[in-house]
């Protein structure tokens, strides 16, 4: 066996076969592992108390809608809900067993400032992620979900690249070596005025770097996922970009630094209105691609759902509604074969917040 195989242990069959079940066809990740602090912020948009119950309500919501595995394969739960049961007393993590749904955790411990930098951050979580990693897999978890930010306005500095790289390789390793499929975000923030090229140009580097480390740490890539942000110009740029040239740009981007040993990439939406981030996801499925590819979107996924439901026990069935609705669009962008059709006002509001925090 080669050293690869032996890096990732015992694991390594799982790992490809678990990344291959969330990188499955027409289906793709729902993002819901909102840390409290950016749950407060949600239930607050509809007036709602930052309380367990209410985010339990919410994600009981979101997990048992009908038939929510036929477009989604993975969901990413925050650590509360692994542990946590649906209001009618159901384990979570059952449920979407049951779904055909991969269950997966944020492993990562938020951002903090990078001192010695140009006021940039690094995410913290290395500290005790094995022990964790095993538990997570124990509670049912199959894979797992670390985001680091990477800042164009404030650089990026060669120390901030360098660290989230360095950082996402060491997680993924130990995420494999514990029998979770590591899906690696270094997020490429929307903040800034610059255009496209500065975007694909910093997206190079950093993936660059990314892959380096992951190889230096012996990671398998069969057994990664990949949360990019898409290539755009800068939220606060003149230009915009049309859905092609998004597509244009994030593939030429995927196709020089991304080996086709992986399996999967799962855009992250990072601002993008849900119908953008659908859009954008469809024009990059026009043509074959080596790796399947694909959405793990939180606010392009939740926006409409978030609003229907409002906290109103009889909203439950619209919003579960408006949440097959969306999760349906994404898997026909992920076949190239979205329409647009029946689309609303609330779908096309953009998501993005200027120097957001979460
Ligand atoms: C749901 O938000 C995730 C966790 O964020 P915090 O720990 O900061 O609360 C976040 O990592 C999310 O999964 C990704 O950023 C993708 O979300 P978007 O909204 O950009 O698709």
């Amino acid at each position: 066996p080669s050293a690869l195989i032996i890096r990732a242990g015992s694991y390594a069959d799982e790992l490809v076969k678990t990344a291959k079940t969330v990188a499955s066809p027409g289906r793709g990740i729902l993002a819901m592992d909102e840390s409290n602090a950016t749950a407060g912020k949600r239930l607050a948009s509809i007036g709602l108390e930052n309380t367990e119950a209410n985010r339990q309500a919410y994600r009981t919501l979101l997990v048992s809608a009908p038939g929510l595995g036929n477009y989604i394969s993975g969901a990413i739960l925050f650590e509360e809900t692994l542990y946590q049961s649906t209001v009618d007393g159901k384990k979570i993590v059952d449920v979407l067993v049951e779904q055909n749904i991969v269950p997966g955790i944020k492993v990562d411990k938020g951002l903090v400032p990078l001192v010695g930098s140009n006021d940039e951050s690094w995410c913290q979580g290395l500290d005790g992620l094995a022990s964790r990693t095993a538990a997570y897999y124990q509670q049912g978890a199959r894979f797992a979900k670390w985001r680091t930010v990477v800042s164009i306005p404030n650089g990026p500095s060669a120390l901030a690249v360098k660290e989230a790289a360095w950082g996402l390789a060491r997680y993924a390793a130990i995420s494999q070596d514990n029998g979770l499929v590591p899906i690696v975000e270094p997020e490429i923030l929307l903040d800034g005025e610059h255009n496209i090229e500065r975007t694909f140009e910093v997206a190079q580097k950093v993936w660059a770097e990314v892959f380096f480390y992951l190889a230096e740490n012996n990671v398998l890539f069969e057994g990664i996922l990949l949360k990019p942000s898409m290539v755009t110009p800068g939220a606060e740029s003149k230009e915009r970009a049309t859905p092609q040239q998004v597509a244009d740009y994030t593939l030429k981007l995927l196709h020089r630094r991304i080996p086709s040993a992986v399996p999967g990439i799962m855009f992250l939406s990072g601002g993008q209105s849900e119908v953008e981030a659908t859009q954008n996801l469809n024009a990059m499925n026009q043509s074959p691609n080596p790796w399947h590819v694909s959405f793990s979107y939180a606010r392009a996924l939740q926006n409409t759902t978030l609003k229907t439901w409002g906290g109103r026990p009889e909203n439950v069935k619209a919003a579960q509604d408006a949440l097959l609705f969306r999760a349906k669009a994404n898997s026909l962008a992920q076949l190239g074969k979205y329409t647009g059709e029946g689309e609303s006002d609330e779908a096309n509001k953009e998501l993005f917040v200027k120097g957001y925090s979460y």
